[in-house]
């Protein structure tokens, strides 16, 4: 049997139905016991974003073969124990891609030109007591870019289109770019004006936007955030938002998402996403039907399709 780990999408949910004998580990009171009732079946999981498979569930399943994660990123998973085991695990890269890109773009122009500030405005019938506020250009700002992988790739090509200079911090720098390399964040942050976190979550990227990052912003910069809450430390966010030592932010990712720090919702220089950035209904479709295939493939001996591990 498929084991799914959270609700993620109902097509995905139908489709494996129809395929596999699933079992949908929410509708259980509890966890352990589902597991141990079943841990002689699951040979499969599927997890996403929110819920994925640590130690404990994959010591607990020792007929488990494949993970095949509804989203890019693998940070749910513990990848070293998969490793360990030979449990195959997959993702759903390249289909997601333009969308979360296209949504760091909303958020850039979205924050500069506040947009729902502005939305609010025409609501609330403030327009006929006055204009509002001038804000400030999006075109022209220097983009800097922590991680320059496909996301970030995506973003770059994109913000280049609105004649921003790029620039970006990774691991080693990059032979087919002309962006510019910053071998330390802080020094990325101090030369751009718009912040972008594209990379994936891992120990070393944990709290990678940290007090002293965000001050090399400055209270003129802005903070995108389309990777993992945890890759920003957040109360730090809050705080240099509050004193108005950082500029504004982006966000539709959060350290402990759905919870979202409630000072942020008293400030009109933020705008807040509930963690959409693959959330079209296009792409949605395009990442269940790439779980499905690559737990098809596996069950029939063929090559996976987004093999990680
Ligand atoms: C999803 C994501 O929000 O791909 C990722 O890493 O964070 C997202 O695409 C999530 O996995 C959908 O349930």
């Amino acid at each position: 049997s498929v084991l799914m780990t959270c609700p993620m999408n109902s097509y995905l949910e139908q489709e494996l139905d129809n395929r596999f004998k699933l079992l949908k580990l929410w509708t259980h009171p509890k966890r352990q016991d589902l597991l141990k009732q079943h841990s002689e079946s699951i040979r499969a999981v599927v997890g996403n974003a929110t819920a994925g498979a640590d130690a404990e569930m994959i010591e607990a399943l020792p007929k488990l073969e494949i993970i095949s994660s509804f989203s890019v990123g693998l940070d749910k998973i513990d990848l070293i124990k998969c490793k360990e085991k030979g449990i195959r695990v997959t993702n759903t890269p390249d289909v997601l891609t333009e969308d979360v890109a296209d949504l760091a773009i909303g958020l850039m122009l979205a924050v500069c030109r506040r947009i729902c500030e502005c939305d609010k405005y025409v609501r609330k019938g403030l327009w006929k007591l006055g204009d509002f506020k001038l804000t400030t250009k999006f075109s022209g700002k220097t983009i800097g870019i922590i991680g320059l992988g496909r996301i970030g790739l995506a973003i770059a090509k994109r913000a280049e289109a609105f004649g921003c200079p790029i620039s970006y911090h990774s691991r080693s720098e990059k032979p087919n770019t002309n962006y510019k390399y910053y071998a330390s964040v802080i020094d990325l942050a101090l030369n751009c004006d718009i912040l972008v976190v594209a990379c994936a979550l891992t120990p070393e990227t944990h709290h990678i936007v940290n007090r002293e990052v965000i001050d090399a912003l400055g209270p003129k910069g802005i903070l995108i955030n389309v990777g993992r809450g945890p890759h920003v430390d957040e109360p730090e966010l809050v705080l240099a938002l509050m004193e108005g030592r950082l500029g504004g932010a982006g966000l539709d990712v959060f350290e402990k998402e759905p919870e979202v720090p409630h000072q942020l919702f008293d400030l009109d220089n933020v705008v807040l996403l509930p963690h959409v950035g693959s959330g079209t209904i296009e792409t949605r479709k395009a990442m269940a039907d790439l779980v499905i295939g690559n737990l098809e493939a596996h069950f029939t001996k063929k090559p996976l399709l987004t093999p990680v591990v």
